[in-house]
């Protein structure tokens, strides 16, 4: 779920320990820049939220732009969840009813449910997620109407063109491009050397694309709910396929391909 609110200037998101855990050690680390800055907890009526800096603030009529980062999107726990206990969940196989019936095997016909995980690794075979390393989840054009048609997007043809689709509402489509290049490329390089990324196994997090019709234009690293720390002894490299137990995530991989989609749009 995305629960938020806006508050002073702020966005409101709902409590997650693991969120609020990682967006502290955020803060001293290298890719502060990148991230919305984090001041800590507020309740509001029985709720905990987490205080965030607003990212649309001083931008009108944003156009924005969520990818999904990584090969997976669900953490190797889910795995093994959907073997032990198996829960079904009958909206998930509802979502996957109406997008492709044909996917789902008699078996789950009949139990008219499937396991989170199945569902989301469907999401991800059927998504650039497998093979590029990111999706673009959804685009919120500047007159607040969002499309969510990405999501079966597989090649990197397919991406360019949905970043063009993305860009190209804008007058300033090159300045704003090139300022999206700019800004992947100083994520990459402060990836390379930060502690919190070599530590931690970042799942369903996103890279918000913001930009408005003055093309300012930024990217931020958002969503850390599903993100957590490795083990003391390993860390992870990001760049490598995932194998069941190595946690890696393939967050680089989608890096990369995210600026080479986003190079082949600027040179169209
Ligand atoms: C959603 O599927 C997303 O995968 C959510 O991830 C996930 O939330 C939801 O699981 C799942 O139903 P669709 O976007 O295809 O509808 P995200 O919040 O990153 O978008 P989690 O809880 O895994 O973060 P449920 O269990 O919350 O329904
Ligand atoms: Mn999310």
């Amino acid at each position: 779920g995305n629960f938020q609110l806006s508050e002073g200037g702020e966005v409101l998101k709902l409590y997650s320990e693991e969120e609020a855990k990682c967006l502290d050690s955020l803060m001293t680390d290298l890719l502060r820049p990148f991230v919305p800055q984090y001041h800590g907890l507020v309740t509001r009526g029985e709720h905990c939220y987490i205080r965030l800096e607003d990212l649309l603030s001083g931008l009108r009529r944003p156009v924005i732009m969520d990818c999904k980062m990584g090969v997976r999107t669900y953490q190797e726990e889910e795995l093994i969840t959907a073997r032990t206990k198996s829960t079904l969940r009958s909206d998930m196989y509802q979502k996957m009813m109406k997008i492709d019936p044909t996917a789902l095997s008699a078996e789950e016909h009949a139990q008219k449910g499937v396991t989170k995980c199945r569902y989301l690794q469907w999401r991800d075979t059927t998504s650039s997620t497998s093979m590029l390393g990111f999706r673009i989840e959804g685009i919120m054009m500047e007159d607040g109407s969002v499309q969510r048609d990405f999501r079966k997007i597989l090649t990197l043809a397919q991406v360019t063109e949905a970043l063009l689709y993305f860009t190209r509402s804008q007058l300033d489509i090159l300045v704003s491009s090139k300022a999206y290049h700019s800004r992947l490329l100083a994520l990459s390089d402060a990836l390379k050397n930060s502690l919190f990324f070599r530590t931690h196994e970042v799942i369903g997090s996103s890279l918000l694309f913001v930009h408005d019709h003055s093309s300012k234009a930024n990217v931020w690293m958002i969503d850390f709910g599903k993100t957590t720390p490795v083990p003391a002894t390993s860390e992870l490299r990001h760049n490598i396929p995932w194998a069941e137990g190595s946690r890696e995530d393939g967050y680089l991989i989608g890096l990369t391909s995210l600026i080479t989609s986003l190079s082949q749009a600027i040179s169209v």
